[in-house]
């Protein structure tokens, strides 16, 4: 793994191009590690998750978990560490490219805003190793896509392609694949352009809208908004639009 900052944005990328950055223990161990310093650190308005052309990355390590019995992962909780990477309260952003497989895709699921590049094929094909998928693929990829393709995933191990993905609403755009990662970073500057604190209630309050009847939702929305009046960039933004100005947050 490698972790870089530019201006408010922090890059954590996958990196082990010999086994398409598939996510063993110390992979998964580091980027929850990074994840979690650059979330705890104000400077940082938005976190981008990269993989490679290749594959962002093709899933749990299959060697990793070829030996392993039931006591072993019920005892150890196999993979819960990566819960702490989905409650990150950071913006976060997935740029994928060629493979999101398996442990890969639900990664990537896990972020807030998931961009595509033409190259980009999703996929949970657990079943075709004889088991599901353990962060979220089953709860996070039905709820995205709805139950017909994400069972129909489930149950053949199909991929889908970066067209299908933004159809089907799991990808909120699809980049030439030259063009990702400027694209990924275009986008992170702008969401860490905002206040952060507003920021992450409105990434909350979006997250709501998967935990929730929609009168709660709107609810919880309302008083989020309410709440926003009590920091100084709402004051910032209101008055810098009324004098014409580009507002300048303090991310308080
Ligand atoms: N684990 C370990 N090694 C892998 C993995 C993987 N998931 N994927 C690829 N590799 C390795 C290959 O073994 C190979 O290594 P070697 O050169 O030593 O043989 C190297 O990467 C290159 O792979 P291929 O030669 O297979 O490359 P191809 O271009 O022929 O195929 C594929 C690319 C289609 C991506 C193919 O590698 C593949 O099918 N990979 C496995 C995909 C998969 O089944 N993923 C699901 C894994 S299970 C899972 O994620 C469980 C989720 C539960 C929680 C997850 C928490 C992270």
């Amino acid at each position: 793994m490698e972790t870089s900052v530019t201006g408010r944005v922090a890059v954590i990328r996958l990196h082990r191009p010999k086994a398409l950055n598939a996510l063993n223990s110390t992979l998964m161990h580091e980027v929850v590690t990074a994840a979690e310093s650059f979330d705890a650190d104000p400077e940082i308005g938005c976190i981008v998750l990269l993989g490679s052309e290749r594959a962002f990355a093709a899933g749990a390590d299959i060697k990793e978990m070829q030996s392993k019995t039931y006591a072993d992962v019920h005892g150890g909780d196999l993979f819960t560490e990566w819960d702490r990477f989905a409650a990150v309260r950071t913006p976060t952003l997935a740029a994928v490219a060629g493979y999101a497989l398996g442990g890969g895709c639900e990664v990537a699921m896990m972020c807030d805003v998931l961009l595509a590049a033409d190259t980009a094929q999703f996929g949970q094909p657990e079943i075709t190793l004889g088991t599901i998928p353990g962060i979220g693929g089953s709860q996070r990829l039905t709820r995205a896509v709805g139950k017909a393709k994400a069972m129909e995933m489930c149950l053949t191990g199909r991929r889908m392609g970066a067209e299908e993905a933004e159809r089907a609403g799991l990808v909120s755009r699809i980049v030439p694949a030259a063009d990702l990662e400027t694209e990924a970073m275009t986008t992170a500057q702008t969401i860490a352009s905002q206040s952060l604190p507003v920021a992450m209630l409105a990434k909350e309050a979006v997250n709501r809208a998967f935990e929730s009847t929609l009168a709660e939702g709107v609810r919880f929305e309302r008083r989020v908004f309410h709440a926003t009046f009590a920091t100084e960039d709402r004051a910032e933004g209101m008055s810098a639009f009324v004098e014409k100005r580009t507002p300048n947050f303090r991310h308080r």
